[in-house]
């Protein structure tokens, strides 16, 4: 299809005049992948359809939150409930609480909980409330982890373990971030050597439990225990950055997992995002009483929001949750995700592709490498012209994963058989090709 003829390129091009990137989060503009963001009109399902027609089986679904696939009637028909009530009243309505209680009831590690619009929104507000619960200003954060764009979290490491981070974007002062660590993910003896130093400073830990903004990059259950030892010891939160692994990779989140081989594990806070929503803008952050009873009106610690808790959001979030607590919702989701990580292991391995593959829940990732990194430097190391030769190849072929190779991908209940197939098919071409000729993008790493 030619430029002139493609209605992406067309409406890329007006956007761009208008929009910043022409997008309105950098990611969706394909500035690591190179190439034409596709310009979606519709989804249904497992499938969207973009500006020319052409239809994919998509494996981000809005970066997570469609965990049910695009436009399942339940949601759809509640939400058209709702908005017949009206949109939004900046006042308490019966859904906020009853969503909050149904997140109660499925995170136990949360006793109280506060709805935001955004998932940067519910973790700032959460070092927020964790500086304020401990009076104490400094913070752990990990390489690679993303938490939104707040500027305390928009760090990347110092020079040093003592010293602490600088700002990874323009326009955040070196103060505001003179309070971030940034350490290595499952590094035990940075962590430790970090609160052996600071120990009494930090206000709290913030970790990604899987991190999905290296792809997909696991905590080891020694390293997540010695997060859990360390800030009980000294007295600093352990914050959960669920926001993508929340009633993503189980229906307790995370934290549920790690229990499991943990004894009694929880996290004190927990930020939620995307999956609660259903697809529309809810957030939250909870934890223990004590913490979140700091919090204004009650407490000291401010935080508001005109939309929280919107009833329109709260109806989608809530028939949203509904639907994945149902029985065996995760056993089939995950099985499903589990056919299409080994499906790619396998076609990889037939073709002798360097490759390696995980994944737990409706959450998965792949690196083209041969085993999986275990950190942000080792994710580094995979080619990112190769990635994008990939990626290129299976978009031509109707399949759309993450336009960069640090995202993680997505199945959801609705994705069929037939769609993890099409999917298999695409890549053993694809790495039958050998990657040709290679797509030049930018710097495959998240600014
Ligand atoms: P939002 O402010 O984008 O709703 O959430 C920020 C956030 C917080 N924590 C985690 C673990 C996250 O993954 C995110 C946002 N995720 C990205 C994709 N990795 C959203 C996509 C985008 O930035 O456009």
């Amino acid at each position: 299809m030619t430029p002139n003829t493609d209605r992406n390129q067309q409406l890329f091009d007006r956007a761009k005049a208008l929009i910043p990137g022409g997008v309105n989060s950098p990611v969706r503009a394909f500035r690591a992948v190179g190439g034409t963001p596709r310009f979606v009109q519709r989804a249904q399902g497992p499938h969207f359809w973009d500006a020319n027609g052409k239809r994919y089986i998509d494996y981000i679904g809005s970066w997570g939150p469609m965990i049910l696939g695009h436009g399942h009637p339940a949601v759809v028909e509640a939400v058209q409930r709702a908005v017949l009530d009206g949109f939004s009243f900046g006042a308490p309505t019966e859904r906020e609480v009853d969503l909050a209680q149904a997140i109660i009831d499925l995170v136990p590690s949360i006793e109280m909980v506060r709805l935001v619009s955004s998932g940067t929104e519910a973790a700032m507000s959460a070092i927020r409330l964790a500086r304020g619960a401990t009076g104490r200003s400094k913070l752990i954060k990990f390489e690679g982890c993303y938490h939104g764009h707040a500027d305390a979290l928009l760090v990347k490491a110092g020079s040093g373990l003592a010293t602490f981070g600088n700002p990874t974007s323009a326009g955040v002062p070196p103060e505001v971030v003179q309070h971030t660590l940034v350490l290595e993910y499952n590094n035990i003896q940075q962590l430790e050597e970090a609160f052996a130093l600071h120990g009494p400073e930090l206000a709290c830990l913030i970790i990604e439990p899987i991190a999905g903004n290296m792809n997909f990059v696991r905590a080891s259950v020694p390293f997540m225990r010695r997060c859990r030892e360390l800030c009980t010891q000294h007295g600093a939160l352990l914050v959960f950055d669920e926001v993508m692994t929340g009633f993503r990779v189980a229906l307790g989140g995370a934290q549920s997992i790690y229990a499991r081989d943990i004894p009694g594990f929880a996290p004190d806070v927990t930020v939620l995002g995307k999956v609660i929503g259903g697809g529309m803008p809810l957030a939250a952050f909870g934890g223990k009483r004590a913490v979140m009873e700091m919090l204004a009106p009650l407490g000291p610690v401010y935080q508001a929001g005109t939309l929280s808790g919107n009833p329109v959001a709260t109806a989608c979030g809530l028939a949203t949750l509904n639907e994945i607590r149902k029985p065996d919702f995760y056993d089939q989701l995950a099985a499903k995700t589990r056919s299409l990580a080994t499906g790619l292991q396998a076609e990889a391995d037939a073709q002798g592709v360097a490759f390696a593959s995980d994944c737990e829940g409706g959450m998965f990732g792949f690196f083209l490498l041969p085993e999986l990194p275990q950190n942000y430097p080792a994710v580094m190391k995979s080619d990112g012209a190769r990635f994008n030769q990939l990626f290129h190849g299976l978009l031509d072929r109707g399949v759309y994963i993450a336009p960069a190779l640090y995202e993680a991908g997505f199945v959801s209940s609705a994705h069929g058989d037939d769609d993890i197939a099409q999917t298999l098919q695409a890549a053993r071409e694809v790495f039958a090709e050998g990657f040709g000729a290679r797509v030049s993008g930018e710097s495959a790493a998240r600014p």
